[in-house]
């Protein structure tokens, strides 16, 4: 066994993530382990991967790539936008996260943004930490839909560590809202309804709490229950919720606009793994949207933290739980609008459900496992799957380390008894599959080209950079009958999931709209100072509030200098008349923790106390000019009188 093989060998997932361990299955399934291990002995060698073919991935300088990836960064918090097939990574968003480039959680547009949409309670439990959260774990970004297919309005991203949920604005690539979820524990799953429009963010509780989570229940979990949360995507308003048995992890939505669904793997409504992975069987939970709808509209709902919650428990008429096998985990719906597959991750299947059959299962026609028409077993630990508008579906397998292709039909029909194998084929990836994409894959615009596979581990393939390692992006060509493996891609924390959107789709501004809503608080305070933001270069004082206001144009800001008093509340308005591409200016005031961004034509302010005496420089920290260096100024702040 060769050094490279036996770390391979003693590096099994299940020892390393010890995902199964602790629980029955887990000293069946580490059994099966110890063969992926030996599995992986089969891998192709370092040797013959490095003659891979690139031709087809190759962007050549000063091309452009086909597609835009918006890519999550798990527990860093922000988005990340990646072309495709180059793997350039272009742009990052943040948005539960705090950035020092951009201002973002300094500036008073962007505070505003993370403070807004907080519930009452975590308002006050924030006041002595800063106001709002620092820290996300954003683990889903999907498009906006209309008809089907991405409209490019908007992005819409959930937080796993503080209950939120998040749009971006895809003219400016910037978040404008985020809401906290009342009632939930962790928001997981998070989908867009695909049609008639966007519409509903559908959003899922995972852990199950007490609800309300006040402390009036506390370990007695017979009392704890999960909700699913519809949200205005317009307004970014929760506009009902509805209480269920189980837990809810991923969800997606079908192409008619009637049906969500959730996986859950928590049906035992457990609080420790073992309690979690106990049953043989766990359940997709399906939610009726007009149903719904029509209980919330007619008042069979009970209001809970000033949202209507309707009741979906078992026996409900809003809901179907459908038994699939133990603890799954993915739930995508194929572009044909027929299949929705559920990915077993304790069990090696994945579950077909033809939502066709769910109108039957709602009038009680058929029962719940009628609507399932194939499960095959693809290989151990099945997560995510995605779609190439050929009928064929690729699941990433994670203890496995594989990407599996197979052909739906073939497993309907195997699943009817025809001796027919649904796997076409099975592609190594480096290490240990999440999520995988495919280029327009969760639209009926499904294209086929491109398939990303987002690894959890990247082990030996990059550079050591120190005991955390990079993860891996892989793409793979799906274009053709043979996956062909085309590049890897280290991603800081953590690749989690992808959307991939044609160029067609996208179409952002490259200079700010003067008009633009996000910094209107200012036009409006700009008036009533009688201020012109576009030609100021004034100081305005309100008792000890102090507004500066400036423009600037490169490289120079229209006030060399300014002064205040110490203890002054000061604002710094400033705005950006260059309107020329890519001529952003910053502004950043040493020894204060001040800088922000401020893009062609923006406007973009801060406010802080100038609570240290003495004579501060602010200046420009993105390189606008040859004179970039001298665009800089003086805020003087003179002692308090002792
Ligand atoms: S969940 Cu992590 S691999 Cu948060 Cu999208 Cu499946
Ligand atoms: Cu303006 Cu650098
Ligand atoms: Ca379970």
């Amino acid at each position: 066994m060769s050094d490279h093989e036996r770390e391979k060998d003693e590096d099994s997932s299940v020892s390393r993530r010890g995902l199964l361990s602790g629980t029955a299955k887990a000293a069946a399934l580490a059994g099966i382990a110890g063969t992926a291990g030996l599995g992986s002995l089969t891998q192709q060698a370092p040797a013959q991967q490095a003659q891979r073919s690139r031709g087809s991935a190759e962007v050549r300088p000063g091309d452009l790539d086909e597609y835009y990836g918006f890519s999550s960064s798990g527990q860093t918090g922000e988005v990340r936008i990646i072309g495709l097939p180059s793997m350039r990574e272009l742009m990052r968003i943040p948005v539960f996260n705090r950035d020092s480039a951009t201002g973002w959680g300094i500036t008073n547009e962007s505070r505003k943004v993370l403070t807004e949409g907080l519930l009452p309670p975590t308002r006050k439990f924030l006041e002595a930490r800063g106001g709002s959260f620092v820290n996300g774990d954003l683990h889903h970004p999907h498009m906006s839909f209309t008809d089907g297919t991405y409209d490019g309005r908007y992005l819409f991203v959930n937080d796993k560590a503080n209950c939120r949920v998040a749009r971006i604005r895809c003219d400016v690539m910037k978040c404008d809202k985020i809401v906290e979820i009342p009632n939930a524990s962790d928001i997981h799953g998070m989908r867009p309804q695909k049609y008639p429009r966007t519409g509903y963010v559908f959003a899922n509780s995972e852990h199950i709490i007490p609800i309300p989570n006040d402390g009036s229940v506390l370990d007695e979990p017979a009392k704890y229950w999960s909700v699913f949360t519809a949200i205005d995507g317009d307004t970014m308003k929760v506009v009902w919720q509805v209480l269920v048995d189980g837990n809810l992890d991923n969800c997606d939505a079908d192409y008619e606009g009637k049906y969500a669904f959730s996986s859950c793997y928590n049906s035992e409504r457990g609080v420790t793994q073992a309690e979690m992975t106990s049953a043989e069987r766990d359940w997709a939970t399906i939610f009726n949207i007009k149903r719904i709808e029509e209980a919330v509209k007619k008042g069979d709902f009970k209001e809970m933290d000033g949202v209507p919650v309707v009741d979906g428990r078992h026996g409900s008429p809003y809901t179907r739980y459908i038994p699939i096998a133990n603890n799954p985990h993915g739930c995508n719906m194929a572009p044909d609008g027929i299949h929705l597959v559920i990915s077993g991750k304790l069990s090696p299947t994945v579950t077909v459900i033809d939502v066709r059959l769910l109108d039957q299962l709602f009038d009680d026609k058929i029962k719940p496992r009628d609507a399932v028409v194939a499960e095959p077993e693809l290989g151990l630990g099945p997560l995510h799957t995605a779609f190439d508008g050929r009928g064929n579906a690729y699941t990433t397998i994670f203890i496995d380390s594989q990407v599996v292709k197979w052909n739906i039909d073939k497993a309907k029909r195997a699943y009817k008894g025809e001796k027919v194998d649904p796997i076409l084929e099975k592609i190594d990836v480096h290490y240990q599959p999440g999520h995988n994409h495919s280029t327009m894959g969760e639209t009926k615009e499904a294209d086929g080209k491109w398939l990303m596979s987002l690894n959890k581990f990247s082990k030996d393939r990059f550079l050591r950079v120190g005991p955390l390692h990079p993860e891996n992006d892989q793409l793979i060509d799906i274009s053709g009958d043979e996956m062909k493996l085309v590049h890897d891609g280290p991603s800081f924390a953590e690749p989690h999931d992808i959307c991939l959107v044609h160029r067609s789709k996208v179409n952002p501004i490259i200079v700010w709209k003067r008009d633009d809503p996000m910094w209107e608080d200012v036009r409006q305070q700009a008036a009533k100072d009688n201020v012109k933001l576009e030609e100021a270069a004034n100081v305005i004082r309100d008792g000890n509030k102090v507004r500066v206001y400036m423009h600037s144009i490169a490289p120079t800001y229209s006030l060399d200098s300014f002064t205040v008093k110490q203890g002054d509340e000061v604002t710094v308005v400033i705005t950006n008349m260059d309107d020329i591409e890519d001529l952003t200016h910053g502004f950043t005031i040493v020894r204060y923790g001040i800088m922000m961004e401020i893009s062609p034509q923006q406007t973009a302010s801060v406010t802080f106390i100038a609570d240290r005496p003495g004579v501060h420089w602010y200046y420009c920290q993105w390189f606008c000019h040859a004179l970039h260096m001298e665009m800089a100024g003086r805020m003087i702040v003179e002692p308090r009188a002792t």
